[in-house]
């Protein structure tokens, strides 16, 4: 078992204005000279913490973290305007233009990987690597199972708290009824709706139960912003076309990459990152057998940190 490597802080922070009205968190930790890497976090809406630095060795890796539009400590907060997937695969080259970047590693769990994923099928030759975790391919499948019936059946005692602030006649379609509740003018609605949402991936999202989950993403800023952007992303499905990642996949193969999937992934189940596996055969294909969909679940975290660490081995040159 490896441990996270220890905490530490960015040596630069900056706010980056992108298209109106956004503008974006970004950091940097770890060796400035090193190989660069960019974190893409999950959601969409979700936000960057700590520990996501703590997935890369410092001594090897130049560590850029940023919070996507409308998350975490980008502003405005929870901001649906101007919000899609192209746009925040265009901030992405426009970080790593700022910042003089010419290669990068890109790594992403969950959402970070249908993200990671777009940017790399439309910019295969700014990629070193591509690391993506639990593997979201925004199919309508994927939404309809986590969001209308599917892990309605493994977990219906959440499930009936998930439907709860919806009416009864509105649950043939949760997204589109959620996405009414999340937009309304009442700031109460919108709140007790982002809570509901937000608590059932928190309480899906690993194979055994975590006990602050509820806490975590019932907190305010995270609920708006992780409910409202999910919601509204996917009630557009995700600004994709229909399986357009797969479809796309062939671009990838001459991508070193590596796929990691809890096999009892409820929130994302095995079979994205097994099409995944099947459209991009020359990834390394990674299923881990005790974890669920969670970043810090120890099967997963073991099988980032090693991946981490091998491409750090393979391309990392000191100056
Ligand atoms: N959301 C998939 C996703 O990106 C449907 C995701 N799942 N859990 C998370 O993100 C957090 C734990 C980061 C909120």
């Amino acid at each position: 078992m490896s441990a996270l490597y220890p905490p530490l802080q960015p040596h630069r922070q900056l706010t980056l204005a992108v298209e109106p009205p956004h503008t974006l968190y970004v950091e940097e930790s770890g060796n400035p000279q090193g190989l660069p890497v960019v974190f893409l976090h999950g959601g969409p809406g979700a936000g960057c913490v700590e520990d996501h630095r703590r997935l890369f060795d410092p001594a090897r890796y130049r560590i850029i973290l940023f919070d996507q539009r409308g998350a975490g400590r980008s502003r405005p907060h929870a901001d649906l305007s101007n919000n899609t997937t192209l746009a925040l695969v265009s901030d992405m080259e426009l970080i790593r233009k700022h910042l003089g970047i010419d290669q990068w590693l890109v790594f992403g769990g969950s959402w970070g990987s249908t993200l990671g994923l777009v940017y790399a099928e439309t910019y295969p030759e700014r990629i070193h690597a591509l690391i993506v975790r639990g593997i979201f391919l925004c199919r309508q499948q994927d939404i309809t199972w986590f969001y209308q019936h599917g892990a309605s059946r493994i977990f219906p005692d959440y499930w009936q708290d998930f439907i709860a602030p919806v009416a009864e006649a509105d649950r043939h379609d949760m997204v589109a009824a959620y996405y009414k509740l999340l937009t309304s003018d009442d700031a109460e609605t919108r709140l007790r709706a982002a809570r509901a949402w937000s608590i059932w991936e928190g309480r899906t999202l690993s194979l055994l139960p975590c006990d602050n989950a509820e806490d975590l993403f019932s907190h305010e800023k995270l609920a708006l912003s992780l409910a409202r952007i999910e919601c509204h992303y996917f009630l557009h499905n995700s600004f994709l076309e229909h399986n357009q990642i797969l479809n796309n996949a062939h671009r990838l193969a001459d991508i070193p990459g590596t796929i990691i999937h809890g096999r009892y992934d409820i929130i994302c189940p095995l079979d994205n990152a097994y099409a995944l596996h099947e459209a991009w055969p020359t990834a390394r294909y990674q299923i881990i057998d005790n974890a669920g969909h969670a970043v810090s679940e120890t099967g997963i975290r073991d099988a980032l940190l090693q991946a981490t660490d091998f491409y750090a081995d393979k391309f990392y040159t000191s100056a």
